[in-house]
């Protein structure tokens, strides 16, 4: 764990010192690159470094800072804050729900093993650690109806079971060492330039790509099957958010974040306003489907929008409308 002396040559260089020198874990997923473009515009764009362990596309590797960094190998993680002289620390490497029932053991040793070399880094260094929690750290004991910040948390997937593990170490680091520790349970995030990858929500996405590209969408999910849902640009919004906010707003450290809830039918319904001639079939899955049975159908975020002022401004509507626009579609 000897960091050079000279390793400050290696590292990327700052021109703006006064703002938080920021390290997104997992950055190639669904969330890293819009969540880098929405700090680099806050911050400035060398205060931001995008890690991941794959290689990034061309207009990611030019639009700023990135790094390799593997969060399983505790030595290249430490080098990385300490040459870059890293202060908040965005941990978005995991394993997402339907993908983790696939391959337990990598989503335990991403989800749960990674997580524990992330907290002991940023307890040593004293960062400002965000990890994303989610609807999936609850389970069918938990109320469904509406899901609050409190209450049973008994999820039956790996992914479910590694945040609440999540929740509860960066709570008690908090705690016990005064970590920064800031969590907020994401619903299904919906984005069109960027794909998430092996979640249950995922239809909500894909529905929008089939719509455009073929005008078919077969949905893995029920069509009465509710569950709350956010556009990426809210998400991302709140993230810096609850980041920015002073610690004294802050009665607990993690919090329920929601914009809507809807079903397939409802979602298809919508899309059918702007385009009457998608075909929608259903041909469901029972992994996903058992496991979206088990998460809340509507999240009661009361206490973010109390506490630090959380609001979202896209609902099913808006939505749908940007996302169609985006994505290039024909929209009446
Ligand atoms: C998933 O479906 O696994 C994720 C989530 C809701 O956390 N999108």
């Amino acid at each position: 764990r000897q960091v050079a002396s000279d390793a400050s040559f290696h590292s990327v260089s700052f021109s703006d010192t006064d703002h938080p020198r920021v390290l997104i874990t997992g950055g190639l997923g669904q969330l890293g690159v819009g969540l880098a473009k929405l700090l680099r515009k806050r911050f400035g764009k060398n205060n931001i470094i995008l890690s991941d362990i794959r290689k990034p596309p061309d207009n990611v590797f030019h639009s700023g800072p990135f790094i390799y960094s593997d969060i399983l190998d505790y030595k290249n993680l430490h080098e990385i804050v300490v040459n870059n002289r890293i202060t908040w620390l965005i941990h978005y490497s995991a394993l997402l729900s339907a993908v983790g029932e696939a391959n337990v053991r990598l989503a335990r040793s991403v989800n749960i093993t990674g997580l524990h070399n992330i907290l002991d880094i940023a307890a040593e260094h004293g960062l400002r650690l965000f990890v994303p929690s989610t609807i999936g750290a609850f389970g069918p004991t938990s109320p469904r109806n509406s899901t609050p910040d409190l209450c049973i948390q008994r999820p039956r997937t790996i992914y479910g079971v590694s945040k609440v593990h999540a929740e509860l170490m960066g709570e008690y680091y908090h705690y016990r060492y005064g970590l920064d520790f800031r969590c907020l349970r994401y619903p299904g995030i919906i984005s069109a330039d960027s794909q998430p990858g092996g979640g249950t929500t995922d239809y909500a996405v894909q529905i929008f790509h089939d719509a455009v590209k073929t005008g078919k969408f077969e949905c893995n999910l029920k069509p009465d099957t509710r569950l709350p849902m956010m556009y990426i640009d809210d998400c991302l919004r709140a993230t810096l958010e609850i980041l920015e906010a002073p610690t004294d707003t802050l009665s607990m450290r993690t919090y329920n974040i929601n914009a809507m809830s809807f079903t397939p039918e409802e979602l298809a319904q919508e899309v059918h306003k702007h385009m009457p001639e998608l075909q929608v079939i259903y041909n469901v899955d029972a992994i996903r489907q058992g496991i979206a049975d088990s998460w809340p159908m509507n999240f009661d975020d009361s206490n973010a929008r109390n506490d630090w002022g959380w609001k979202h401004e896209y609902d099913l509507p808006e939505l749908v409308t940007t996302m169609l626009n985006f994505l290039g579609a024909d929209s009446r």
